[in-house]
C-alpha cells in the first residue's frame, strides 16, 4: 500500500475517551475515615490563596470561619458511584483520577498504609471497572501530606523521595490487577510557578527561591524515576507516564531575539519532561543551574536511576499557548496566566483571561511527539466558563461544546498528520473546585452540580448541553467532529 491508498487516519479503535478530576478538587471528605491533612486543604480562596500558592504561608492549620473548598468539594467521595453511572452514559473509556497521598500515608511518613484509604480506591476502581472504563491514575495530584510540609520542608528534602516512593509502591503493589495507566507528578513544571500547589514549598525570608525549586524539582524527577522503576517490577504490562502543563510559547515577532526568547520559555517546561522521558539533564538546563549559581545536591547513583527509568508516554494538559515578547513596550500587555503571557492580537480569551487557541493544541502535540517520540496522552483540556442554569435548569453550554469541537477537530489533525495518542480526557467532566482560584462558578463539566462559590447548595447533579454533545462524540468515535 502507498501514502495515497493509506485510509485516513482517525481515532484509532480503542482511544481512551473519557475525562479527568483530581482528588483534592472533588471528594472532599477531607478528614474521613483517617485521611491526614494535605497542603491543598489549607488554601482558602482570595487572595490569600494566591500568597499561599507562592510559597508565603504563615501558619499550617486551617482557620476557623474561613471558606476552604476542597473540605466538601463535589464530595466524590460518598457520590463516587452516581457520578460514575453518568460517565458511563457518556459512553466513558477511562477516567483520569488522583489518588489522595494522604488517604494512603495520613502523614507522608507512615510505617503503615491506611486501609481505609485504600479500600476507597478499591471500590472506586470496581465501580469504573464494571462498566468497562479504564482508571488512569496520577499518583500526585497537587497535594502533600502537610506533616511532610511542616517537619521535612517537603520536596526540599531529599527524604520525601524515600517516603513517595514507599507511596507509590504500596499503590502498584495493590492496584496492578485493576490500574494499567499511571502518571507520577501532576504538571510538574507547575513547581516553578506555583511552588506550594506542586511541590509544598514555603519559603523563609530572604531564601534564594531558584535553588530551593530546582532542588526539589531535582527530588521529583528522581523520585518519579523510582516510580516508574517499581511500576516497571510490579506491573509490567502497566504504562506510566509523566505529565506536562503544556501550550507552547509563541514568539511576538520574527525578531529573533522574540524567537530564543520563546524557545528558552518552553525549555523551563521541557526541562522536566526531557529528563523524565530522555533519561538525563540537557545541555540548556545544566548552563542555567550554572548561570545562576544553583547548586543541586545529587546521590551517586541519581544520574543511573533517570537514565534507566525513562516514562513509557508523555501525558500532558493542554488549556492555552502563550505569546512572548522582549520588546518592553509590548510586555505591557500581560494576560491572566500563571505562565505570564502577553496578549495575542489574534486570538480570544476565556472569561478567566487564557488563551483560546485551538490549531495551538495541534501545534504543541506535533511538538511534543516530534521531540519525544513517545505516544502522547492528552490528559486534560477544557473551557473554565460561567454556567447559568435556566428556569427549568437546563445549562445551553454552546461556548464549551464549540471550544472542545474545535479542540478535538486540531487533535484529529495532529493524529493524521502520525502523532501518536492513546486518548483524551477532558477536565472536570463533572463540574469540580477549580485548583487556581477555589472557585465552583469556574465550570469546565457535562455535569452540573449545584453548589456556589461561598460552599451553598444541594449537590444535585444534572446533565449539560454538552452531556449530550459528548456522548454522540463517544459513540461515533469522533468521526462527525
Ligand atoms: C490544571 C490542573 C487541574 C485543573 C486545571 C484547570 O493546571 O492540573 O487541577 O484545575 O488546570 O485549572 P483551574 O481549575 O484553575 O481552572
Amino acid at each position: 500500500m502507498n501514502i495515497k491508498e493509506e485510509k485516513k487516519m482517525a481515532f484509532q479503535k480503542g482511544f481512551l475517551w473519557g475525562g479527568a478530576i483530581a482528588a483534592n478538587q472533588a471528594e472532599g471528605a477531607y478528614l474521613a475515615d483517617g485521611k491526614g491533612l494535605t497542603t491543598v486543604d489549607l488554601l482558602p480562596t482570595g487572595q490569600k490563596r494566591w500568597d499561599i500558592m507562592m510559597g508565603n504561608l504563615s501558619s499550617y492549620e486551617p482557620l476557623e470561619g474561613e471558606f476552604y473548598p476542597s473540605h466538601e468539594a463535589i464530595d466524590f467521595y460518598n457520590r463516587y458511584k452516581e457520578d460514575i453511572a453518568l460517565f458511563a452514559e457518556m459512553g466513558f473509556k477511562a477516567l483520569r483520577l488522583s489518588i489522595s497521598w494522604a488517604r494512603i500515608f495520613p502523614n507522608g511518613d507512615d510505617a503503615e498504609p491506611n486501609e481505609a484509604g485504600l479500600k476507597f480506591y478499591d471500590n472506586l476502581f470496581d465501580e469504573l471497572l464494571k462498566y468497562g472504563i479504564e482508571p488512569v491514575v496520577t499518583i500526585a495530584h497537587f497535594d502533600v501530606p502537610v506533616n511532610l510540609v511542616k517537619n521535612y520542608g517537603s520536596w526540599r528534602s531529599r527524604k520525601l523521595v524515600g517516603f513517595f516512593e514507599k507511596y507509590a509502591t504500596t499503590l502498584f503493589n495493590r492496584y496492578k490487577d485493576k490500574v494499567k495507566y499511571w502518571m507520577t507528578f501532576n504538571e510538574i513544571n507547575m513547581l516553578l510557578h506555583l511552588p506550594f500547589v506542586g511541590a509544598g514549598l514555603v519559603f523563609e525570608e530572604g531564601e534564594d527561591k531558584k535553588q530551593v525549586k530546582y532542588q526539589a524539582a531535582h527530588h521529583q524527577l528522581v523520585a518519579s524515576a523510582l516510580a516508574v522503576k517499581a511500576c516497571h517490577e510490579i506491573s509490567p504490562d502497566a504504562k506510566i507516564g509523566c505529565m506536562l502543563a503544556a501550550g507552547q510559547t509563541y514568539p511576538y515577532s520574527c525578531n529573533p531575539d522574540d524567537v530564543l526568547d520563546a524557545m528558552e520559555k518552553d525549555r523551563d517546561s521541557f526541562f522536566f519532561i526531557d529528563i523524565q522521558s530522555r533519561g538525563k539533564y540537557p545541555g540548556y538546563a545544566k548552563k542555567f543551574i550554572k548561570d545562576h549559581n544553583i547548586t543541586i545536591e545529587m546521590e551517586a547513583t541519581d544520574e543511573e536511576i533517570l537514565q534507566n527509568n525513562t516514562v513509557d508516554y508523555i501525558g500532558f494538559s493542554y488549556y492555552a499557548s502563550r505569546t512572548t515578547s522582549t520588546d518592553p513596550e509590548i510586555n505591557k500587555t500581560t494576560s491572566g496566566n500563571v505562565f505570564g503571557s502577553i496578549e495575542n492580537p489574534f486570538l480570544e480569551k476565556s472569561e478567566w483571561g487564557w488563551t483560546i487557541d485551538p490549531k495551538g493544541f495541534r501545534i504543541t502535540a506535533n511538538q511534543l511527539y516530534d521531540r519525544y517520540q513517545k505516544p502522547l496522552f492528552v490528559v486534560e483540556n477544557g473551557l473554565g466558563a460561567i454556567d447559568i442554569p435556566e428556569e427549568d435548569g437546563a445549562v445551553t453550554d454552546d461556548h464549551r461544546i464549540d471550544y472542545l469541537n474545535k479542540h478535538l477537530q486540531e487533535l484529529s489533525q495532529a493524529i493524521d498528520e502520525g502523532v501518536e495518542v492513546l486518548g483524551y480526557t477532558s477536565w472536570g467532566p463533572i463540574d469540580l473546585v477549580s485548583a487556581s482560584t477555589g472557585e465552583m462558578k469556574k465550570r469546565y463539566g457535562y455535569i452540573y452540580v449545584d453548589k456556589d462559590n461561598e460552599g451553598n447548595g444541594s449537590l444535585e447533579r444534572s446533565r449539560k448541553k454538552s452531556f449530550d454533545w459528548y456522548k454522540e462524540v463517544i459513540s461515533t468515535n469522533g468521526e462527525n467532529l
